[in-house]
């Protein structure tokens, strides 16, 4: 009761020019829709009235008016909700979604381009996760901020020491993004990361040419979606020993930071700690992308698609060797010291970075030995991808590139397409008898650590399974969970910082706990319902999957921000844009 007299009073006070106050039990993607578009709202509290209103914002005029689908009991809450389906409304303007017992919803837009913003912003959410780099006023706005973690005085930690580099050696490393709410750099994550923008520049690259994030760079040549990667790109140079070509699991702190202290305020000695398989395949398969996409810049970037091309061969190499050096941080800091306490990315399965790593450097080399190296394709079924399980990649990459790829492999094509279509065609099975209607919290174990991700990855799947098709429903989906993220969920969040109007205030992002500007560092995907709560903040309002988020700092299980999800959200946002676009 005294929740909703709250958002009572801030609406009425807030928004005069609204007749009446905005309802969270409204749910809706926040941003808006295509005029083209299915339009879905959710209302998740009991009404009288079986017909909804859209009104003009504003003025209040009541352009169109619908039935309520019949109640329906939410598979995990048990609540009644009850579907409001405007699709046939396709008049460009900004409206509300009205119920006369329970108020109106956020202002939305229905037109054009209703998710470039988006699709900007998350991409310049990267920018915001810039290491040893000031951030301008120009650039960064209010979130301006100096320079933090230098980097050019990285120790070599004992589980990392090698003859030509004992412990407590100095290395350069600077430059790359903050991994997430954390100040460290891990290769691992990055690799995913890295992936997943550059197929995003390989699958549409006149778009994403022409997607400007007014960043330091926007003056080159270079798109700014390039410009970005390759900051990151830089950077996971640096964390390869060219002795040997293995590649160091991560740069870190010993320990996590304090949550109040800024980039530049937070000077504890940085390692890089124990080279692993699993890094220096991400590595080999982030780098050997690189090269084929760099390759076009040469003449802006001379030399570097052949060193990127070296690193990744060198790296091939010595996972050969190496096949199976697996990070465990329990056992290292067993062995050594000091002990590192923070992220571990560990991973027992290398089976899927193995593939990764052969299908990019096939791919950019077109030489045999790459492919013949592993089994591709053998496994009987595919999953959505995470920092863990890159095999789709390897996947999306080989379909991107079918046409190129040599005769005796061209067979390996329809497997993997086969594979791809019976997964989207599981995830978009029976969506419609979900409360929600979206793809995303079908089952209980959506609602992982970093659930947005999972969103965003499945929203990718399906976009890949319309490029095979064309068949729109695959889209239609897609478009569903960035609904999804943007408001259309059990939270009643647009898990998006900055991208709607009721968006995490405060993640787990170190830089906006301790900057004292009360609005979080826009453009970053909070993570979203998690119920194992590992963060064990008290603050959550339920242990049910798909409401167990709180919005509070406290809370890094559901709250925290990675460059592993924003990166999914960054593809699903452009993909949409452009797809709309067909007829
Ligand atoms: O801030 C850390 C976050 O980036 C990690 O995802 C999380 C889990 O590894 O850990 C956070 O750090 C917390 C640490 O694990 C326990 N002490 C409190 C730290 C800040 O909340
Ligand atoms: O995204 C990671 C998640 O899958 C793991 O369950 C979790 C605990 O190991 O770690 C998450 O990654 C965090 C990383 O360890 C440290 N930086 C913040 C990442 C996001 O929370």
């Amino acid at each position: 009761m005294k929740f909703s007299l709250t958002i009572f009073w801030v609406a009425v006070l807030a928004t005069t020019a609204y007749a009446q106050p905005f309802s969270p039990v409204i749910r809706l993607n926040q941003v808006g829709f295509y005029p083209q578009s299915p339009k879905i709202a959710v209302v998740c509290e009991e009404a009288p009235e079986t017909v909804f209103y859209l009104k003009k914002a504003g003025s209040g005029k009541i352009v169109y008016q619908g039935k309520l689908a019949a109640p329906r009991v939410h598979h995990f809450s048990q609540k009644n909700t009850r579907i409001a389906d405007f699709s046939e409304f396709k008049t460009s303007g900004t409206y509300v979604l009205e119920l006369p017992s329970l108020g109106q919803s956020y202002p939305f837009d229905i037109k054009k381009k209703v998710h470039e913003t988006v699709a900007k912003g998350a991409l310049k959410g990267f920018y915001f996760q810039r290491v040893s780099v000031d951030l301008p006023e120009r650039y960064a706005g209010k979130w301006h901020r100096p320079a933090g973690h230098p980097d050019n005085q990285v120790l070599v930690h004992a589980s990392a020491a090698s003859g030509a580099m004992p412990a407590g050696t100095v290395i350069a490393s600077p430059g790359g993004w903050y991994d997430a709410g954390d100040y460290n750099k891990y290769i691992v994550n990055s690799g995913i990361t890295m992936g997943t923008l550059m197929s995003l520049y390989e699958d549409f690259p006149a778009f994403c040419k022409g997607l400007k994030t007014d960043i330091p760079e926007s003056k080159n040549v270079l798109p700014d979606l390039l410009d970005e990667v390759l900051w990151n790109l830089r950077w996971m140079l640096t964390m390869q020993d060219a002795d040997d070509g293995g590649v160091y699991h991560k740069l870190t702190n010993a320990a996590f930071d304090a949550m109040n202290e800024m980039p530049h305020q937070a000077v504890k000695p940085r390692y890089v700690v124990q080279k692993s398989t699993t890094a220096t395949l991400d590595f080999a398969a982030v780098t050997a992308q690189a090269s084929r996409i760099f390759r076009e810049f040469g003449t802006q970037l001379p030399g570097l698609a052949d060193s990127c091309l070296q690193a990744s061969e060198a790296a091939w190499t010595w996972a050969k060797l190496n096949p199976n050096v697996q990070y465990d941080q329990t056992k290292l800091n067993a062995q050594y010291d000091p002990d590192v306490n923070t992220g571990a990315y560990g991973d027992q399965d290398v089976a899927d970075e193995w593939l990764w790593a052969a299908a990019e450097l096939y791919l950019t080399t077109k030489n045999h030995a790459y492919y013949e190296a592993v089994a591709f394709f053998k496994k009987a079924s595919l999953s959505v991808p995470d920092w863990s399980n890159v095999e789709a990649l390897a996947g999306y990459s080989v379909l991107r590139h079918q046409k190129s790829l040599e005769a005796p492999y061209t067979s390996d094509v329809a497997k993997f397409r086969e594979r791809l279509l019976q997964l989207a065609d599981f995830l978009i099975q029976d969506v419609e008898k979900h409360a929600y209607h979206t793809v995303m919290g079908k089952t209980a174990k959506d609602f992982v650590w970093g659930s947005s991700a999972h969103a965003a990855n499945q929203g990718i799947l399906l976009v890949q399974a319309y490029l095979l098709t064309k068949d729109r429903k695959y889209l239609h989906h897609a478009l569903g969970n960035l609904d999804y993220l943007l408001g259309r969920n059990a939270t009643g969040y647009s898990f998006v910082t900055g991208f709607g109007d009721k968006t995490p205030m405060h993640p787990h992002h170190r830089p906006s706990v301790a900057d004292g500007i009360p609005e979080p560092v826009p453009g970053l995907l909070s993570g979203g319902p998690n119920p194992s709560q590992q963060d064990k903040c008290t603050s959550y309002p339920s242990r049910i999957p798909d409401e167990s988020f709180t919005d509070d700092d406290c809370s890094y299980a559901s709250n925290e921000i990675a460059i592993n999800w924003n990166a999914p959200l960054v593809y699903l946002a452009v993909a949409i844009e452009v797809l709309m676009r067909e007829p």
